[in-house]
């Protein structure tokens, strides 16, 4: 017999092509919210991006990108579910647009896309271009059931907000 532990690592990988030359940088960044409740109006615990590290190392950017330069995955956010302390029950993964030369919303950018992988199986592809009106998009939702196994819960929500505001209520 099996026993089912849930999702234990996980990877998600942000992509997008760079900006016209000449133009502004389109700089996009993931980010992850833990949070020590179901409730989805919950204030997270904490936060991981590119100025914020997760205080037990379980979230990790291990990539990072300005620009959007160069080949293959821009932005990668490894998470390693099955290390996070039993007070953890929800981790919210989401992209945000930096708002540093004037607004800037998905339909501007060139390619934005995200992939979810658990070891070598894919959880979603999602495809953000075109998403009018969004500077930051929620694109995974991870969640721990009452046996303490992690679950995933795909979809793409869009939010309107600069990215410190997007961090903490992108799990709404
Ligand atoms: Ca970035």
């Amino acid at each position: 017999m099996s026993f089912n532990k849930g999702l234990e690592r996980i990877d998600v990988e942000l992509m997008w092509d760079p900006s016209p030359l000449g133009s502004d940088p389109h700089d996009l960044d993931l980010v992850a919210a833990t949070y020590t409740s179901h409730a989805p109006t919950a204030a997270p615990a904490y936060l991981v991006h590119v100025d914020s590290r997760s205080p037990d190392g379980t979230i990790t950017l291990s990539r990072d990108s300005r620009d959007g330069r160069g080949l293959g995955v821009d932005e990668q956010l490894t998470l390693e579910l099955d290390r996070l302390a039993d007070r953890y029950l929800r981790v919210v993964v989401g992209v945000a647009i930096q708002q540093n030369h004037g607004r800037l919303t998905f339909e501007r950018i060139a390619r934005p896309e995200v992939r979810i992988r658990s070891g070598r199986d894919q959880l979603a592809l999602e495809d953000l271009s075109g998403k009018s009106g969004w500077t930051g998009a929620r694109v995974a939702e991870f969640v721990r059931d009452g046996s303490g196994a992690w679950g995933f819960r795909a979809g793409v929500h869009g939010f309107d907000a600069d990215p410190e505001t997007f961090a903490t209520v992108m799990g709404y």
